[in-house]
């Protein structure tokens, strides 16, 4: 069974999913293990590794030892061509679709089929929106694009739903990383109601009220980045 059709049936089941986000720039290797310790305690079904950036080229190592440490399905989360690894289990094959910037759209996909040409990762095309959460985050400052307004909510649903028709098979709304504003529950709500392919939402989400917030606005998975890497007493709050 794939990664895939294992988010098609939560979804059917609503079932929420949560990913951690790891930033290999971020995370310190000798702390994986007690980190892990608590994810499996948590309600994290998904563990992305991934960022704008990976200055130290640090993203296999992590990824592998996470891959030690845990049953867990490890997405790549890639931020350029470069952030690939055969040690994950997959892919998000991301396309900016917010942006009007062909390197995000298309170059870097193209730059990346030499290393998923023969490879095992579980391949997911997905269509990425990059919406304001209040504060220039990396996504916008690396890719050199603007973020939709979170009042342009007619752009944001045609913009998902371009996504679906072209053939991606999730839609991701981003508010970045470190965002000071979540994409809005309204938002999401008018997003997963159109939509029949499974919607993750992520970026600027601090507590327990805004995830659940964002659940039941109708994201079939969130993801959590800063939030545990600031306060790992989020996570423990996340119970299973
Ligand atoms: C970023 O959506 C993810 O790509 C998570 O964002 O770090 O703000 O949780 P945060």
């Amino acid at each position: 069974k794939t990664m895939y059709a294992a988010i098609i049936q939560a979804k059917k089941e609503n079932r929420k999913l949560l990913a951690v986000l790891i930033d290999p720039e971020k995370i310190k290797i000798a702390h994986i293990p007690a980190f892990f310790k608590k994810i499996h305690e948590s309600i994290i079904t998904h563990v992305f590794v991934g960022g704008s950036t990976d200055e130290g080229n640090q993203l296999e190592t992590v990824v592998k030892t996470i891959k030690q440490h845990t049953k867990l399905p490890v997405l790549i989360f890639p931020g350029s061509h470069e952030q690939i690894t055969e040690a994950a289990d997959g892919i998000l094959f991301l396309s900016l679709l917010s942006g009007r910037n062909p390197t995000y759209l298309i170059e870097q996909q193209v730059q990346s089929v030499a290393k998923l040409i023969n490879s095992t990762l579980e391949i997911i095309p997905t269509g990425y929106i990059l919406i304001d959460g209040g504060v220039e985050t990396a996504v916008q400052r690396v890719s050199k694009t603007q973020p939709i307004s979170q009042e342009a909510e007619t752009e944001i649903l045609h913009t998902a739903l371009a996504g679906q028709f072209s053939g991606k098979k999730l839609i991701y709304l981003e508010a970045g990383s470190g965002a000071k504003k979540m994409v809005k529950p309204e938002i999401i709500k008018k997003v997963s109601s159109q939509l029949q392919i499974p919607l993750i939402v992520g970026g600027g989400i601090k507590s327990k009220t805004q995830l659940n917030a964002a659940f039941n606005a109708g994201a079939d998975l969130v993801v959590i980045g800063t939030a545990f890497e600031e306060n790992e007493g989020f996570l423990e709050e996340l119970k299973r």
